[in-house]
């Protein structure tokens, strides 16, 4: 793989290392086919969004916070892109919350899930951390779905009260929901199926919304409103895009 050779004053630094960091664990054989235009929308959005963490999705971020401390059974599911991206934040938070990470993806082949689970490992091991990584041997399965995709591990997702799922799809989503679980969903795409079958959904890149957990998870203060209602969590998201489109246009005269 060829060195990242960006400069950190570059403007889109932050988005080439992202780039960058993708194109590496393709070549490592971590993520699905489709996983670079899945990328490319949410890169679409952040966009639209400003690439910064809203006041709506910081709100959210606490609640998903909230739900995860108070859980009974927590468990954080990931995929290639979010393995990729976030893993190192996300094995720290599991740690803290003392859950297991478990390893669930949609487009599963046993390389993937090898190379996934043995980078997950490392992370273990590079900080001396000792969190359950679960997605070798599934035992379970998400009813309603058929599939490879509906393998899961009964001392992981399905046992779960809350579940964090960045990046999921629609039907998944919605079935766990069914399962009568809190869902907490990750997606730019404040418009997609998962955002809006979601408890609570995180209208934010996930790499910021891993970093926010890990680093809210000591000081967070329980002002929160409740009850969290995600509709309206999704309209004020979009409406942040909305305004920040008419402040876009007006720089184009
Ligand atoms: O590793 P696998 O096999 O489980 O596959 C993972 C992907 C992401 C390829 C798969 O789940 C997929 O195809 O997802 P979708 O249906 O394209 O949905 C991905 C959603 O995540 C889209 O709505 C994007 O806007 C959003 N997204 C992409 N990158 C990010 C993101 N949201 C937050 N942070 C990102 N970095």
């Amino acid at each position: 793989m060829k060195q990242f050779t960006a400069d950190p004053s570059h403007p889109r630094y932050d988005s080439l290392l992202k780039r960058y960091i993708l194109e590496d664990a393709a070549e490592k054989g971590m993520l699905a086919g489709s996983a670079l235009i899945a990328h490319g929308r949410g890169e679409a959005y952040d966009y639209l969004i400003g690439e910064q963490t809203t006041d709506v999705a910081m709100n959210a971020t606490k609640h998903a916070l909230y739900e995860l401390k108070k859980a009974k059974n927590p468990v954080i599911s990931v995929n290639g892109n979010t393995t990729a991206l976030a893993g190192e934040e996300l094995i720290k938070l599991a740690s803290l919350l003392d859950c297991p990470i478990e390893v669930n993806i949609f487009y599963r082949t046993p390389k993937r899930m090898e190379v996934l689970l043995n980078h997950l490992e490392e992370i273990n091991l590079k900080y001396n951390l000792k969190v359950q990584i679960l997605g070798a041997n599934p035992d379970s399965k998400i009813p309603g779905l058929e599939g490879p995709r509906a393998k899961c591990c009964y001392d992981g997702i399905f046992s779960s009260d809350v579940i964090l799922v960045p990046l999921e799809d629609g039907d998944r989503c919605e079935a766990l929901v069914a399962m009568g679980k809190t869902v907490i969903v990750v997606d730019l795409n404040p418009l997609s199926r998962s955002a809006k079958m979601g408890s609570i959904t995180i209208v934010d890149e996930i790499t910021r919304v891993a970093k926010n957990l890990v680093n809210n998870f000591e000081t967070q203060e329980e002002k929160l409103d409740f009850p969290f209602d995600n509709d309206s969590n999704l309209r004020l998201a979009l409406k942040h895009i909305n305004e920040s489109l008419i402040d876009l246009s007006s720089i184009i005269d």
